[in-house]
C-alpha cells in the first residue's frame, strides 16, 4: 500500500536531487531499487525499474489512494502519471497519450496493463452498463492479444512481438465509450523459425489443448482458459472461436508439412496431412495440393497458365503462406475487438466534446546473437519514438524559452535524428536501397544489396559493415552491417533481407482461403478473389509499409499532451536482487534521462498566456478584481503573483508567466475554488439589487 516515503528511500523525484549529475541520479536510482521503490518522477513523467517479483502496490487502495489526487501528494507510481494523463483530458479537455518505453524486458507491457487497470477502475462510478462493457473489454483485449502476439524470446518470456497503440475515448462525463487498437508490424517469421531458446507464440502451445491433444504445461493450459474466457466476452461467436483455433491447427500441419521430387515432379509428402488442412480450412484436398505445388502466373500475351513450383519454391510457398494466415488472423482479430470497441452513435452536440487518451507499449530495442529484418524494424521505431522524445521533451521546452526571452542555460543533448535519417531518407537511407534492389527486374540477392548499402552508406557515422571495417572482429560475416543505434551497436545479418521486405505470396494460396466455406475465412482473404490478370500492381514493401505507419503513429501522438513512463531492465538474468549497474546507467544514458532531468530542473512545470491567466485567477487579488487599472496584462498578472508570495518562482516571458512548481498554482486554483461561491452569493445579490 503507498505511504508517503521518508528520505530514506532517496529523492522521490529526480528534479531534486542536490546536484544533477551522472552518478547522483544512479545513486538514488539505485537505492529505491533496493528499497524496493521501482518508481521515480521526473516532473509529471515517471521512470521504472522492472522488480521482476511481484509488487503489493496494485491493490484497490492504492488505486483510491492516487484518484484525482495531485502528483506530489502521493509517492511516484504509474498510477499517479495515468491520473495525471487522465485529469488534463477530463479538466482541460485535452488528448493525451502515456508513451511507454525501454528495452526489451524493461516491463512496458506490464506496465501499460497497470495504467489501463487503473483508468478502468476510476472511471464509471455509477456502474453503467454499457460503459461497463466496453471496459470490459478494453481489458480483456490484453489477454488475447498478448496470447496471439506475445512470445518467448531470448530477453524476455512474454516479449511483445507487435506494436501496439490503443485510443480509448470518453465522453464529457470522463467515462470511457470505446477505443480502437492499431497494430504495428507482427514477427511473423517467428510461426516457421525460432531462434534457439525461444518459443513460437503463446497461442500456439495453446492450440494443443483445444483440439484435445496434448498439453505443453500447466501455465499454458491455464492461459487458455483466459484466452477462451476472454475472447467469449469481448464477443467472438462460438462459429469464430472455432475458426482461429482450425487455422493455428493449419498452419501447425503446414509446419511439418514436406515435399519430394520424383522424376521431375513434385509431391507433397503425406496426403493425410493435405486432408487434414482441407478438412480445417473448409475446402477440397484437392485445391490444398494444387496451391501449394502449382502458381497460376499471366503471360506476356495475356495468357493464364499453371506453373509447377521446383522443391525450393514450394517450400518457400508453404512458409509464406503460413506465416500469412497468421499475420491475417491476427488482423482480423484486432479488427474483430475493433468493431466492438469502436465508438457508436456518438454525437458531439449532444455528448460533448470527446477526448481520447491513448497508451503506447510497442516492442522494445533489442540485440540478439542473431538480428534481422525484424530487428531492424524494431529497432527503427525505436528510434522514432526516441526521436518523438526530443523533440517533445527536450526540443520544444527549450525552444520556447527562446521564444519568450526566459534567460536560459542550454542543455545539450545527443539527438538521434542522424539515426532515423539514415533508415528512411528518400533515396538515401536502408529502406529506400532495400527497396531498390526489391524492384529491380534482374535477380538482386542480399549480398548485392548490402553492397549498394555499403556504397551510398559508406561514409554515414552511424553506418559501417564487414567490408567497409574489415579489421573488425565483432563482424563475422560478409553479409554483415552495423547500424549504431542510439541504444547501442546492433549487427544485422543482411541475409533474408530482401525476401521479407518483397514478402511475396503467391495468389493461389489468398484464392484458396477466399474460395473457402467459412466464412470467417473467407473474410480474413477479400483479395482472393481477384484473378492473376487483376493483380498487376506493385505492393508497397514490407519496411515502407512500416516506415508509413509508424510515421502515422508518431502523427498521433505529437498531437496530444504527452506523458512518459521510461522503463529499465535492471538486469540481463530476470533477477529481482540485482541491479546491475553498468546495464542501468546505459539505459539512463541511452534514454536521455538526465537531460530530462535537467531540462525539467532549470525548466518550468506550467505556463500560460498572461490574458488567460488573468482571467482564470484575478478575483483572488484586490488590485485585479474585477478589473485591473494596470497598464498591462503583465503587469496585472505580476500583481497576483506578488500578492501571493511566489515571485521567486516564476518568470516572465515576452507573452506568457512560467510557473516553476505546481505547487504554486495548486495554492492559486486552491484559492480560487475557495472564492467562487462567495463570488456566487454576491453577484446574486447585485442581480437582485441588493447592492
Ligand atoms: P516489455 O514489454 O518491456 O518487453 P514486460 O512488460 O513483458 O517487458 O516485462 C517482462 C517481465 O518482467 C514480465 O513478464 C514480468 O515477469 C516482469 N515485470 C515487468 N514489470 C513488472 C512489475 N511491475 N511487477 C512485477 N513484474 C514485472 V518487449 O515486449 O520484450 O520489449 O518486445
Ligand atoms: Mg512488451
Amino acid at each position: 500500500m503507498a505511504v508517503l516515503e521518508g528520505l530514506e528511500f532517496g529523492k522521490s523525484d529526480f528534479v531534486l536531487l542536490d546536484e544533477v549529475n551522472i552518478e547522483q541520479f544512479m545513486e538514488n536510482l539505485k537505492l529505491r531499487f533496493e528499497k524496493a521503490r521501482i518508481y521515480t518522477f521526473i516532473g509529471e513523467g515517471v521512470v521504472s525499474v522492472n522488480p521482476y517479483k511481484q509488487m503489493d502496490i496494485y491493490g484497490k487502495e492504492d488505486i483510491n489512494a492516487y484518484r484525482g489526487r495531485e502528483l506530489y501528494e502521493n509517492p511516484p507510481h504509474l498510477y499517479a502519471v495515468a491520473d495525471a494523463a487522465y485529469k488534463a483530458m477530463k479538466r482541460r479537455a485535452k488528448d493525451t497519450c502515456i508513451v511507454v518505453s525501454g528495452e526489451s524486458g524493461a516491463g512496458k507491457t506490464e506496465a501499460s496493463k497497470y495504467i489501463m487497470q487503473y483508468i478502468a477502475a476510476i472511471t464509471n462510478p455509477s456502474q453503467r452498463a454499457e460503459v461497463e462493457s466496453v471496459k470490459n473489454v478494453l481489458l480483456k483485449s490484453n489477454c488475447v492479444l498478448e496470447a496471439f502476439g506475445n512470445a518467448k524470446t531470448n530477453r524476455n518470456d512474454n516479449s511483445s512481438r507487435f506494436g501496439k497503440y490503443m485510443d480509448i475515448n470518453f465522453n464529457f462525463n470522463g467515462d470511457p465509450t470505446g477505443g480502437h487498437i492499431n497494430n504495428y508490424l507482427l514477427e511473423k517469421s517467428r510461426v516457421v523459425q525460432q531462434n534457439g531458446g525461444e518459443r513460437n507464440f503463446h497461442s500456439f502451445y495453446q492450440v494443443k489443448v483445444y483440439w484435445s491433444l496434448h498439453y505443453t504445461s500447466y501455465n499454458d493450459r491455464y492461459s487458455h482458459n483466459a484466452v477462451l474466457s476472454a475472447l467469449n466476452v469481448i464477443g467472438f461467436s462460438e462459429e469464430e472461436i472455432h475458426s482461429i483455433y482450425r487455422i493455428l491447427g493449419t498452419i501447425l500441419i503446414l509446419g511439418n508439412l514436406q515435399f519430394e521430387t520424383d522424376r521431375e515432379s513434385v509431391l507433397v509428402v503425406g496426403m493425410e496431412d493435405v486432408s487434414h488442412i482441407a478438412e480445417l480450412i473448409s475446402t477440397e484436398p484437392n485445391n490444398v495440393t494444387k496451391s501449394l505445388l502449382y502458381r497460376t502466373v499471366a503471360t506476356g500475351a495475356g495468357e493464364v497458365i499453371e506453373k509447377g513450383h521446383s522443391e525450393k519454391e514450394a517450400c518457400f510457398g508453404r512458409d509464406a503462406f503460413t506465416k500469412a494466415l497468421y499475420e491475417r488472423l491476427f488482423g482480423w482479430i484486432v479488427s474483430r475487438i475493433n468493431a466492438v470497441i469502436e465508438v457508436k452513435d456518438y454525437n458531439p452536440v449532444l455528448h460533448g466534446k470527446n477526448t481520447v487518451i491513448g497508451v503506447l507499449d510497442i516492442y522494445g530495442f533489442e540485440i540478439f546473437d542473431n538480428n534481422s529484418f525484424e530487428q531492424f524494424c524494431i529497432n527503427y521505431c525505436n528510434e522514432k519514438l526516441q526521436q518523438l522524445f526530443i523533440q517533445l521533451i527536450l526540443c520544444q521546452e527549450q525552444d520556447e524559452y527562446k521564444r519568450e526571452g526566459i534567460t536560459w542555460q542550454h542543455i545539450d543533448y545527443f539527438n538521434n535524428q542522424i539515426i532515423v535519417d539514415l533508415v528512411e531518407q528518400p533515396h538515401k537511407g536502408i529502406i529506400s536501397v532495400l527497396d531498390e534492389a526489391c524492384l529491380s527486374v534482374g535477380k538482386v540477392t542480399d549480398t548485392v544489396c548490402l553492397e549498394s548499402m555499403d556504397a551510398k552508406l559508406g561514409q554515414h557515422p552511424h553506418y559501417t559493415s564487414r567490408k567497409l571495417a574489415p579489421s573488425d572482429k565483432t563482424m563475422e560475416f560478409h553479409r554483415d552491417f552495423r547500424i549504431r543505434h542510439y541504444a547501442g551497436d546492433v549487427t544485422y545479418s543482411v541475409e533474408g533481407f530482401l525476401d521479407k521486405n518483397k514478402d511475396p505470396l503467391f495468389q493461389d494460396f489468398k484464392r484458396l482461403m477466399f474460395n473457402s466455406s467459412n466464412p470467417v475465412m473467407k473474410e480474413m482473404w477479400p483479395d482472393g478473389q481477384l484473378s492473376i490478370t487483376e493483380v498487376t500492381k506493385r505492393p508497397l514493401t514490407a519496411a515502407t509499409l512500416f516506415k508509413n505507419s509508424i510515421v502515422a503513429l508518431v502523427e498521433k501522438l505529437s498531437c496530444k499532451e504527452p506523458y512518459y513512463v521510461r522503463c529499465i531492465k535492471p538486469n540481463d538474468m530476470k533477477s529481482p536482487a540485482l541491479f546491475d549497474d553498468a546495464r542501468c546507467q546505459h539505459q539512463v544514458a541511452y534514454l536521455g534521462l538526465l537531460e530530462n532531468v535537467r531540462v525539467r530542473r532549470a525548466g518550468f512545470a506550467y505556463r500560460q498566456a498572461y490574458t488567460r491567466f488573468l482571467q482564470r485567477y484575478k478575483m483572488t487579488c484586490e488590485y485585479t478584481w474585477p478589473n485591473h487599472l494596470m497598464g498591462t496584462d503583465r503587469e496585472a498578472v505580476e500583481a497576483i503573483v506578488t500578492q501571493h508570495g511566489f515571485q521567486d518562482d516564476v518568470a516572465y516571458g515576452h507573452t506568457k508567466l512560467f510557473v516553476r512548481t505546481p505547487k504554486s498554482l495548486f495554492t492559486l486554483e486552491q484559492e480560487r475554488a475557495a472564492l467562487i461561491p462567495v463570488l456566487v452569493l454576491f453577484l446574486q445579490k447585485v442581480w437582485r439589487g441588493a447592492l
